[in-house]
C-alpha cells in the first residue's frame, strides 16, 4: 500500500562537490547557483556555499512544463517550481500559483502534493493594511480548496521570505498520497484561529511518503502561539523540542524509532545574521550526524527568529 512512492530526498553539499548520478534537482541559494534548476533569492551564512541536491533512486529523469510550472519527474515522484512576479495582491499570486501548481500535478500525473517550500518578497510587510502572509495564506487556502483539496491533502510545507519581490514555490508531488502527521504540542495550522489570516495557513506538520519523513518548517510554536518571542536561544530550543515530537510521531506511524539526531539534513532559515553564530554552535552540538545549509531570511510570523526544516529517512 505504502511504499509506491520511491525514495527522494534532499542533501547539502558543497556547490564544488555536486554529485551527478540520479539527481532529481539542484536547488541553488544566493550567490551559489552553481548547476542549480532553481535558484532561491536568499543569502547564505557561514563560510561553506551549499546546495540543495534532491537525489532519487532511479537515474531516469524527464523534464517538462505545464503552463507556468516547470518540473522534473522519476518513477513515482515530481519535482516541480512555479514563480509568479510581484505585480500583484499577495492573495492573487498565491492563488494564481496554487492554481498552476494543481493543475500541472493533475496533469502530469503526480496529483498529491507531498512537500512545497512557499518563498514570499517582503513576508512581514503589510499591503493595504493585511501582512503578505497571511493574503498568502488566504490565497494557498483558496486555490487549494477550490481544487476540492481536504485538509488531510495538505502537504508539508515551509513558507519564510525571500530577498526579491514576487512568490518562488518548488514542490513534491507524487502520484500516490503521502500520510500527514501532526504535532501534538501544536495546534494543526488548519485549525488556527483567525489571528494568523482570514483562512488557515494550509498545511501539514510532517508528510510521511515512500521511506521519507519530510517535516515542515518547524518554529517556536506551542499550541498556535509564538513562544520566546525576542529569545533567540529559547526559539531554538523550542523548536528542537518540536522536531524531536513530529519525527517520533511520524516514525512511530511506521513501527519505527527515529528522533533529532536522524536529520539526515536541515535547512535553517535565520531572522537576523547576528544570531548565526549561536544558532550555528548549538545545532552542530545537537546534531553531530546532520548536515546544514543555514540561510538569512524572514520568517513568515514577525516574532519568529528562526524556523527548521529536514528529512528523516525510516530504517
Ligand atoms: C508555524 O508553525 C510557523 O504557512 O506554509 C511554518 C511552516 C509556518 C509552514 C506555512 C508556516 C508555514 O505556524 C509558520
Amino acid at each position: 500500500m505504502r511504499d509506491h512512492m520511491p525514495s527522494v530526498w534532499p542533501e547539502y553539499h558543497d556547490i564544488a562537490a555536486i554529485p551527478s548520478e540520479n539527481v532529481l534537482a539542484v536547488v541553488g541559494f544566493g550567490d551559489a547557483c552553481t548547476r542549480a534548476s532553481v535558484c532561491v533569492p536568499m543569502r547564505q551564512l557561514g563560510s561553506q556555499r551549499v546546495a540543495e541536491v534532491w537525489r532519487s533512486d532511479s537515474g531516469k529523469v524527464q523534464g517538462g512544463k505545464h503552463g507556468d510550472v516547470s518540473f522534473v519527474s522519476t518513477n513515482g515522484a515530481m519535482f516541480g517550481t512555479v514563480r509568479v512576479a510581484g505585480d500583484r495582491s499577495t492573495d492573487a499570486a498565491a492563488y494564481a500559483a496554487y492554481s498552476a501548481i494543481v493543475e500541472a500535478i493533475r496533469s502530469a500525473g503526480y496529483p498529491h502534493l507531498i512537500r512545497a517550500w512557499n518563498h514570499l518578497g517582503g513576508v512581514n510587510l503589510e499591503e493595504d493594511g493585511v501582512e503578505r502572509y497571511k493574503r498568502f495564506s488566504a490565497g494557498r487556502h483558496d486555490a487549494l480548496t477550490g481544487y476540492g483539496f481536504s485538509r488531510e491533502q495538505f502537504p508539508a510545507a515551509s513558507a519564510v521570505g525571500m530577498s526579491e519581490r514576487g512568490l518562488l514555490i518548488y514542490f513534491l508531488a507524487g502520484r500516490e498520497a503521502g500520510e500527514q502527521v501532526e504535532n501534538p504540542r501544536q495546534v494543526s495550522a488548519y485549525e488556527y484561529p483567525p489571528q494568523y489570516g482570514r483562512r488557515a495557513p494550509s498545511f501539514a506538520r510532517a508528510t510521511l511518503s515512500g521511506s521519507e519523513i519530510f517535516v515542515a518548517g518547524t518554529s517556536s510554536v506551542v499550541g498556535h502561539e509564538s513562544v520566546h518571542v525576542g529569545e533567540v536561544i529559547a526559539q531554538l530550543d523550542e523548536t528542537l523540542a518540536n522536531l524531536e515530537v513530529i519525527i517520533s510521531t511520524a516514525a512511530a506511524r511506521r513501527g519505527a524509532k527515529s528522533s533529532l539526531g536522524d536529520l539526515l539534513g536541515a535547512k535553517v532559515y535565520i531572522r537576523n545574521a547576528s544570531d548565526y553564530d549561536a544558532i550555528s554552535a548549538r545545532l552542530r552540538e545537537a546534531m553531530p550526524q546532520s548536515t546544514f545549509l543555514f540561510v538569512e531570511s524572514d520568517i513568515c510570523r514577525s516574532d519568529l527568529l528562526l524556523e527548521i526544516e529536514g528529512v528523516v529517512r525510516i530504517a
